[in-house]
């Protein structure tokens, strides 16, 4: 329950309208696409401008409110679910394009910006906004940078955080930061910008982001090639990357693409089944085309591939991509565990057996899908769960394999959460991808910024 004297000072800031409290505004906007924890929020505040956000911390601080930042709720690790009588503060009517410069190529835009609408408008002059994944439609800047969002094209463009150029964020004290000022350049001591991209709301809101554009990639084609094993995708991969410079390198297991195929409707890439498939992008001007199709000629005499197609249109490549990007959404019916782990590439081929041969002794019973973004090094294991088995139940099992699959990834040096955040769902095993005394100084630095924790209590770490 908020106190009523806050209630009635929020309303008068933002104006009883932005003040949301029906059951469904507080179901919508208490979860993200996570489906373990119930939404209760005890209200959702819709501010439109920084001033009102700011007004809004400086509020929730002298009542002593708990505060969840909220963008489009895609993420997948429980970073804005608010399930404790939070206020909701969502960045939804912060949009709109700011400034554009096309000699700086950056535009300045309002954190609650759909991922996608960014795109278009760089695309619109001429330009390309390459942070890509399923979820742009829907998912919003600020959150991307909350979470330094990764998706399909990091092989080539790097993370949400390459891109962004400056921030101006309200702290969970209530201070209002510019951060780094649209610079390319500014070694002026601590870039705070870098603390708030991945920071999962713990610091403050960030209200407006600076956003650095690049060319677009000219004629880009998709191959996909069936697999024969962990290991061979892994010599595809340095095989590929070795001549090429690739846009991407997906994989996904045959268990992903029956799942796809079946829920979507979309045509397999070709007949015959492979246990794995590897998606490529590249751009085929110059000899690219003929590199490609040369190596995998290689691949297939080395019997390292069975099988391979490539698009030979736009809309038979967005379908090809179809097939990697549609898995979440349609595995998302099977309410599945999910792991987000990586390791350098360098030690995937041996780590990924370890995962494989533990997955398969701890989970007997479960269906396993692997698929991710292996030319990063980055796995996705989802786990479903058998309608049978209570939610409970089952998150409780997958929760003791994820302890071991943890130890695992520190043993190899790798990272509990590559691309999805921490939030709640990866909170036990931080300690497995962060030395206490980093943790320790984590914990320092969120006090500074929010001395009274009033923001994301819960999430990161206790
Ligand atoms: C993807 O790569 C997303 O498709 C979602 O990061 C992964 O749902 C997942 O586990
Ligand atoms: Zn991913």
């Amino acid at each position: 329950m908020l106190p009523a004297p806050f209630i009635a000072a929020v309303q008068q800031l933002i104006g009883a309208k932005r003040l949301l409290a029906e059951a469904a505004d507080l179901q919508r906007y208490g979860v993200d696409r996570t489906t373990i924890w119930q939404p209760a929020p005890s209200a959702i505040a819709l501010p439109g401008s920084v001033e009102e956000v700011q007004q809004l911390v400086l509020l929730a601080n002298q009542y002593d409110v708990a505060v969840v930042p909220s963008g489009g709720r895609t993420g997948l690790s429980g970073g804005a679910v608010a399930k404790n009588g939070e206020l909701v503060i969502a960045l939804d009517r912060l949009n709109e394009v700011i400034e554009f410069n096309p000699i700086d190529r950056s535009v300045t835009v309002g954190a609650g910006m759909v991922t996608e609408a960014l795109q278009n408008f760089a695309e619109q002059h001429g330009l390309y906004y390459p942070v890509d994944f399923a979820s742009a439609g829907s998912s919003q800047i600020g959150g991307n940078i909350a979470t330094n969002a990764g998706g399909i094209k990091v092989i080539r463009y790097g993370m949400t955080r390459d891109w962004v150029l400056g921030l101006k964020v309200v702290t969970g004290a209530g201070e209002l930061l510019e951060l780094n000022r649209g610079l390319l350049k500014n070694n002026t001591g601590y870039d705070l910008r870098h603390l708030f991209i991945g920071s999962e709301g713990t610091l403050g809101l960030i209200c407006e982001a600076t956003i650095k554009l690049a060319r677009p990639p000219v004629d880009l084609a998709v191959l996909v090639l069936g697999v024969n094993d962990f290991p061979s995708i892994m010599t595809v991969l340095e095989k590929y990357t070795a001549a090429m410079d690739l846009t991407a390198f997906e994989f996904f297991s045959e268990a992903a693409l029956c799942r796809v195929t079946e829920h979507t409707g979309l045509a397999r890439p070709f007949e015959s089944q492979a246990p794995f498939y590897a998606l490529l992008e590249f751009e085929q001007g110059g000899d690219q085309l003929d590199t490609a199709m040369a190596l995998f000629e290689q691949c297939l005499e080395a019997e390292l591939v069975s099988d391979g197609v490539v698009s030979q249109s736009l809309s038979q490549a967005a379908n090809l991509w179809k097939l990697r990007e549609d898995i979440s959404e349609t595995l998302w019916h099977y309410k599945p565990y999910k792991n987000d782990i990586s390791v350098k590439v360098s030690k995937m081929p041996d780590f990924i057996l370890e995962v494989d041969a533990l997955v398969a002794e701890r989970y007997p019973s479960f269906e396993v899908v692997w698929y991710g973004h292996i030319g990063d090094g980055n796995l996705h294991l989802n786990i479903l769960k058998p309608a049978e088995l209570a939610l409970e139940q089952f998150v409780a099992q997958c929760s003791s394999v994820s302890s071991e699959v943890s130890e695992l990834v520190e043993r190899y040096q790798g990272s509990i959460s590559a691309e999805h955040g921490v939030g709640l769902l990866k909170k036990p095993y931080l300690k497995h991808s962060k030395s206490s005394e980093e943790i320790a100084l984590m914990r320092a630095i969120r006090r500074s910024f929010d001395p009274k924790g009033i923001l994301n209590p819960g999430k990161l770490f206790d």
